[in-house]
């Protein structure tokens, strides 16, 4: 019998390299975790080609979850969720130097989605929960990844120490 291919990558998007400081935390931490990932610039204004390609054929290329991080106007999340029906959708909302707005409209930007069409929505700079968040629903099917990430928060917890120094 022939099993069905189990989808366990996770595709780390940016609308553009200056996102790419903070999105290194996110492939930092599916480093750790060993998941398997692909790092992206993909922008849903200047390369709405690149998105529409990437997004239509991510299920077949063996991704399920998106993490998609942009500043200011933050379309990616969005338009990638309406163009991957299937995939599971992180927004990392990107504080941007240019806008003056430190972040908060691109917060709004994900978190404002229509009903129908839902996008999970970390911290502002929030990159490194989003891979951790990543790594939660790669690890449903894939129990190496599961086991990779109840080690490192234990691991977590055993280092807070009791007492300030
Ligand atoms: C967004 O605008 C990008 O995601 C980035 O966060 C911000 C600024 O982009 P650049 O002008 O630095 O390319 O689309």
């Amino acid at each position: 019998m022939k099993l069905n291919k189990i989808n366990n990558k996770v595709a780390i998007i940016m609308g553009s390299q200056s996102d790419y400081p903070i999105m290194k935390d996110c492939e930092k931490i599916l480093k750790i975790l060993k998941v398997k990932f692909e790092t992206k610039i993909v922008s849903a204004h200047r390369t709405p080609k690149r998105l529409y390609e990437f997004a239509t054929s991510f299920d077949s290329k063996g991704f399920s979850v998106a993490v998609c991080g942009a500043g200011g106007a933050h379309h990616l999340s969005g338009m990638f969720a309406s163009l991957a029906p299937t995939a599971c959708v992180i927004g990392v909302p990107i504080k941007s130097k240019k806008s003056g707005m430190n972040g908060i409209e691109a917060c709004l930007s994900v978190i404002q989605m229509p009903r129908g069409v839902p996008v999970g929505c970390v911290a502002i700079d929030g990159a490194f929960n989003a891979g951790l968040l990543a790594a939660s629903i790669i690890g449903i099917v894939d129990p190496k990844v599961k086991s990779n990430l109840n080690k490192w928060k234990h691991l977590q917890t055993k280092s807070v120490k009791k007492r300030p120094k």
